[in-house]
């Protein structure tokens, strides 16, 4: 059963803004972000959300190198659900429509993402990811830890996250 917090509305977005990094993430099937992954959350002018990520990726002749993402949201009928049109600064990079849920945040220090890109009959998902985001690049905090292992059971990707190492390996000077 997916029961999900209704936190997030605007202007609350607001103080969803500024940097995330990931320290856990479910992946979906197929190619994807492997690790030192950071994205940056900004309101427009207009109200609306956009995003940013970085994650090294290797992609296709195992070419390694840091994918530069961008994404655009749009507003559901649920504050916290979003629908996240993505696009890589190369070509060769990934584009996707997918949704973006905020299972729950508290904006100062963790976040819950998920993404289903393939439901079951049943109702729950079959090809889906998740990122787990904190404030922090070095993890989250013990109190969060407990929240968020509540919440991985909530949306049945309990014990398949793995850890997101931040090697420096996509900061840029
Ligand atoms: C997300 C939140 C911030 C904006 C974006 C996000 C997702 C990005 C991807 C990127 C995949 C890239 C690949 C490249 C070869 C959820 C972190 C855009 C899913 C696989």
């Amino acid at each position: 059963m997916l029961i999900l917090s209704f936190r997030f509305s605007y202007p609350l977005t607001l103080q969803y803004q500024g940097t995330w990094y990931a320290v856990a993430k479910k992946d979906p099937v197929g190619l994807f972000l492997l690790d030192n992954i950071v994205s940056n959350f900004k309101v427009e002018e207009d109200g609306t959300m956009t995003a940013t990520a970085t994650g090294r990726v290797i992609i296709l002749n195992n070419w390694e190198m840091c994918a530069n993402m961008f994404g655009t949201f749009e507003d559901t009928e649920d504050p916290a659900k979003f629908k996240m049109k993505y696009w890589g600064a190369a070509a060769y990079l990934q584009t996707g429509y997918d949704d973006h849920w905020i299972i729950d945040t508290d904006y100062d220090n963790y976040a819950i993402h998920y993404s289903c890109r393939e439901l079951d009959v049943d109702g729950t998902c079959l090809d889906g990811y998740s990122f787990i985001f904190s404030r922090y690049p070095d993890g989250l905090r013990p109190d969060d830890q407990r929240n968020v292992t509540e919440k991985k059971q909530d949306i049945c990707f309990l014990g398949k996250y793995r850890r997101v190492a931040h090697t420096g390996f996509c900061d840029t000077a």
